[in-house]
């Protein structure tokens, strides 16, 4: 498929947005632009292999169905309310990873907000080289380049930061609060609980959210850095949107799930990000002029797992204990047996 767009696409699709409750005539379009019909013709076929559905009736002319856009960078970036995150989007329909992609971007200067979304992955990254299934049409895989000017031992508070925002996001979707936000450009997001069966969303240390106990988003955190100063940060999210079951290998079904398989119903990939843009975009500046205490709090209220046993699996050992919850560096708070509090900074917990 076809992901970029000339000027003149771009014109003509927003007049067809403009214009969607009826019908534009080649003529009329050929008028508006100062060109042939059959260079709007050969436009609107253009516009077509893009993924826009547009109905071409000989008597009336064009028309475009606004409820089925293609998500593309297009899309994402119209009515996008960021200042800095997603300004900038290289999109891909098929890429092996976009963390390493937003990475030679950055590694070749790209600012800060950055970004890099594909359709499908064929290597996605999941933590410590294991993988992240990343099939076509259903799901957000997006990277986006940071430049913080914090040392890069606080590198791994951006893990939670981001945890934050994903977890917002998707709670907005399931429930959208009557705030300003929603009335300015996302708005008619139904909740998604209607006629679903979700019950809780809950943050799980240091990188999942899940959905109902299984995992509907992982992010993965990379940093190229100096001994005192970071060069740049990737946060990578992948978030289950619109994938069914079996679009997963077998030994992932019960384990992982999507916003759909839980709600029950389909939801705007296009929506989707840009939500999570504008609140990457808001965590991150709270993060950066206030601290970590307010990224801790939000996150704290989403880890559903306090007071529980938990095993830790570490590169050496396993450790088991309560989760308490996290420090104010963001590290795990782990009761051992013996009463002792033992601060986790990396591994994999299981409840
Ligand atoms: C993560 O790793 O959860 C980080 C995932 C980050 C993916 C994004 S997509 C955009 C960006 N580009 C990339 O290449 N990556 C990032 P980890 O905690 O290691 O979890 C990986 C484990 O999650 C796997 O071993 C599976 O058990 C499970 N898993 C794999 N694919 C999944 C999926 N689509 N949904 C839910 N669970 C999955």
């Amino acid at each position: 498929m076809k992901t970029n767009t000339t000027s003149t696409e771009q014109a003509i699709l927003r007049l067809l947005k403009k214009e969607s409750h009826s019908y534009l005539s080649g003529q009329a379009l050929s008028k508006a632009f100062g060109i042939s019909r059959t260079a709007i013709w050969k436009h609107i076929k253009a516009i077509k292999e893009m993924g826009y559905d547009i109905e071409a009736s000989p008597a009336k002319g064009y028309r475009l169905n606004l409820q089925n856009l293609p998500f593309n960078a297009l899309e994402i970036s119209s009515n996008l309310k960021t200042a800095f995150i997603g300004k900038d989007i290289s999109f891909y329909e098929e890429i092996e990873s976009t963390n390493d992609a937003a990475k030679e971007f950055a590694a070749k200067g790209a600012k800060e907000g950055f970004t890099v979304v594909a359709d499908s992955q064929k290597k996605g990254k999941g933590r410590l080289g294991r993988r992240w299934e990343s099939p076509a049409g259903a799901n957000i895989y997006t990277s986006v380049i940071l430049r913080p000017d914090i040392p890069p031992v606080f590198a791994p508070q951006l893990t939670l930061v981001a945890a934050v925002a994903v977890a917002e996001t998707i709670a907005k979707f399931l429930n959208p609060p009557a705030s300003p936000f929603f009335k300015g450009g996302i708005k008619d997001v139904p909740p998604l609980t209607e006629g679903g069966r979700v019950e809780f969303l809950s943050v799980k240390w240091p990188n999942d959210i899940l959905l109902n106990s299984k995992k509907v988003a992982g992010i993965l955190t990379e940093m190229s850095s100096e001994m005192d100063r970071i060069n740049f940060v990737i946060i990578g999210i992948g978030v289950n949107v619109n994938m069914t079951k079996k679009m997963l290998p077998e030994e992932l079904r019960q384990i992982a799930t999507s916003l759909k398989e839980e709600a029950g119903r389909e939801l705007s990939r296009i929506n989707f990000i840009q939500t999570l843009y504008l609140n990457l975009e808001t965590w991150y500046k709270r993060y950066l002029n206030h601290g970590f205490e307010l990224v801790r709090k939000a996150w704290t209220g989403y880890f559903t797992m306090a007071g529980k046993w938990a095993k830790i699996q570490q590169m050496d050992k396993i450790v088991e204990g309560i989760a308490m919850g996290i420090d104010n560096d963001g590290a795990l708070l782990l009761q051992e047996k013996s009463g002792n509090i033992t601060r986790i900074i990396s591994g994999d917990v299981t409840i």
